[in-house]
């Protein structure tokens, strides 16, 4: 079983990143970790903060000679930022600082984490809640995800993301974008979409909201290849595999939809011109179809095909221009708190659920094959390759 625990705030000194129950004997290269990292630091429409961080991973348990050996994998990811946070973000007890009372926040903001937050954990400061809450987490999520990428790689499944909206700037509908398309992006692209005549007017998009003092959001699609039928499980609700994706996602800070394959479409039309229908290709020997508008999974298993999501952010909830709001302490009508924000982070976000997906899929995987050693697991991939071959 797969589990992965982060620990750290946005302003604190780092971010922990626990990874358990990879099988030993995998090669880990930390270069592709940064990799990804970086590609999640991209993206245009980010503010101050990427400019002072520059996301490494260290490990610090889990590793031997560049492999696993069975037992947790432990990765830090320092806070460049932090120097500039110690005092508000002291670790040690003492009394508050002035620097802490002067970085309070008082006025939750609309969307945000804020009040909730502060109401649950009975606190007049909602820093105590959005440190926490906020997506700089992601970067743990992401140095996880380089990882399991390359557990997945090794039986020839990858994943990949690309941006299909910003704003009210969406790709044309009704086309299945190539794997080819997604995987040719290049790492750089500021807005991570594979059609070079929109990215100008996503990016314009972002402009404008940020002109205005207002902010962004839109959608990313994931695709995974490479995975073969039957994982997940029809047997219960929370076996499900487009079930688990869609908790994976929606764990993304900001996410508030997602939608397997075509969902939203297909719900307007008959069933007839839904379903993927099924044909065999005696050369390979696989069942396969024309099209793949179920995004991969049926009846909560995988079905062999390309596994597809798309998911939806609501704009950021820090406004430069801020929305009314109510004083946590005096209950009077205030303005909501300015923090340093970004306008847009779709583009990181499409790599955070690639990260997501990866945790799900090699969650899946392991469930099906077992294996306490790399060559354990293969061998039983390759088992069941073989089986559905003969099928
Ligand atoms: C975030 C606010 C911004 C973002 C941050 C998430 O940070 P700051 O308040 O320091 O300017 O840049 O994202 C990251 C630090 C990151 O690594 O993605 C928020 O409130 O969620």
């Amino acid at each position: 079983m797969i589990r992965l625990l982060t620990a750290g705030e946005s302003h604190g000194p780092g971010l922990t990143v626990i990874l358990d129950g990879l099988p030993a004997g995998l090669e880990v290269s930390l270069d592709a970790v940064n990799d990804d990292l970086r590609r999640r630091q991209g993206g245009y429409g980010r503010g101050g903060r990427m400019a002072i961080e520059k996301d490494e991973a260290r490990v610090t348990g889990g590793l031997r000679f560049g492999r696993t050996m069975g037992g947790p994998l432990c990765l830090l990811l320092e806070n460049r930022d932090w120097p500039s946070w110690a005092e508000a973000m002291r670790v040690a007890a003492g009394p508050e600082p002035d620097e802490a009372a002067r970085r309070r926040v008082r006025a939750p903001r609309p969307g945000h984490a804020d009040l909730a937050g502060a109401l649950k954990h009975d606190t007049y400061d909602a820093r105590d809640v959005l440190e926490r809450a906020s997506a700089r987490e992601t970067a743990a999520r992401v140095a996880a995800g380089g990882v399991l990428r390359q557990f997945l790689k090794h039986f020839g499944i990858e994943v990949a993301s690309h941006t299909l909206a910003v704003g009210d700037v969406a790709m044309p509908g009704g086309t299945e974008l190539p794997w080819e398309a997604i995987v040719s992006i290049p790492p750089d692209s500021p807005m991570r979409c594979a059609d070079a005549s929109v990215e100008p007017r996503m990016i314009a998009a972002v402009d404008r909201a940020r002109a205005a003092q207002d902010s962004v959001g839109g959608a990313f699609q994931v695709v995974a290849r490479g995975v073969p039928p039957g994982l997940g499980s029809c047997r219960q609700w929370d076996t499900r595999l487009e079930a688990r994706l869609g908790q994976a996602l929606l764990s993304i800070q900001g996410v508030k939809g997602v939608e397997i394959g075509e969902a939203v479409a297909g719900a307007a039309l008959p069933g007839s011109k839904v379903h993927d229908e099924i044909d065999y290709d005696a050369v390979t020997r696989r069942f396969r179809r024309a099209t793949n508008r179920a995004g991969g999974i049926e009846g909560g298993m995988s079905n062999g095909e390309e596994v597809r999501a798309t998911a939806w952010l609501k704009p950021l909830s820090t406004l430069p221009r801020p929305l009314r709001t109510v004083d946590l302490e005096t209950k009077r009508p205030a303005l909501a708190a300015v923090e340093r924000t970004d306008t847009c982070v779709v583009p990181a976000a499409g790599v955070i659920g690639e990260a997501m997906t990866s945790l799900v899929l090699a969650e899946a995987f392991l469930e099906k094959f077992g294996g306490d050693a790399m060559e354990e697991t293969a061998r039983n991939h390759r088992a069941y390759l073989a089986r559905l071959e003969a099928y």
